[in-house]
């Protein structure tokens, strides 16, 4: 069902409520019908952006309750065919990190060829331990790990797209050639991989899902709110792990 059906559905489902109500009063919950499931089909892969030891606890740049995503993912893996993974790969010394740019600090934002940078803590360098998808993620049927942001200068929180807004890395040829048309994103962080996941496959014609309680925000100078603001108005679908029939 489309989200206009879903609202819709939510509409009448209400309507049904108050109908209920002046009529004396028959229990609402009992008048509630339960909401259809989102239903997980061949054409559906689910996407695990970055659940990296980096943006772990204990990890440089560290999400704030990271983890509690890994039992989700690991939950949602099971009901997945189609499994795709990220990876965020910088080399040393990448553009992103603050330690490249003397006097400034991670978190600042500064001007960059492509526009506004975000400047990082050092995280996710090639090869290292901090790199390494975390040990407790277990989807052994997961088909591709895509590595992003790999190019020294240019930074790349999309799986679909490097931040010149040019460079592909591929990601969406190699899902309309597999003929999977439903995206379903989680993993971390909300507010920037995730959300520029799924800003970019919006943009790239698929139908896009965010399961909001498999993602956690960074949350800096109000990127989480903005993030979720812009999501919607790409049409992304803020949706919980439970909308979906598993
Ligand atoms: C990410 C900041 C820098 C992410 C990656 O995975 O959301 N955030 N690099
Ligand atoms: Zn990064």
């Amino acid at each position: 069902m489309t989200v206009i059906d879903r609202r819709r559905f939510l509409f009448s489902a209400s309507a049904a409520a108050l109908a209920a109500g002046a009529l004396g009063g028959a229990a609402l919950a009992q008048t509630q019908p339960a909401m259809p499931k989102i239903k997980i089909d061949d054409k559906s892969v689910l996407i695990v952006v970055d659940v990296q030891n980096c943006f772990l606890p204990g990890g440089s740049l560290a999400v704030g309750k990271g983890e509690e995503v890994i039992p989700i993912i690991n939950r949602l893996g099971k009901s997945f065919a189609n499994v795709v993974m990220t990876q965020d790969w910088h080399t040393p010394g990448h553009i992103s990190f603050a330690s490249s740019h003397p006097g400034k600090k991670p978190f600042e934002v500064i001007k960059l060829p492509y526009g506004d940078q975000v400047l990082w803590p050092d995280h996710c360098v090639q090869g290292t331990e901090g790199a390494m998808i975390h040990k407790d993620i277990n989807i052994p049927h997961a088909q591709l790990v895509i590595r992003k942001g790999f190019r020294k200068t240019v930074d790349s929180y999309s799986a679909f797209r490097e931040a010149d807004r040019k460079t592909v890395t591929g990601l969406a040829a190699y899902l309309k050639s597999r003929g999977l048309t439903r995206v379903f994103v989680s993993g971390l962080a909300t507010d920037f991989c995730v959300a520029w996941t799924a800003m970019d496959a919006r943009r790239e014609g698929f139908e896009v899902f965010v399961i909001e309680d498999a993602t956690r925000g960074i949350d800096t100078q109000g990127s989480l709110a903005k993030a979720w603001d812009a999501m919607k108005k790409s049409g992304v679908k803020r949706i919980q792990s439970s909308d979906l029939a598993v």
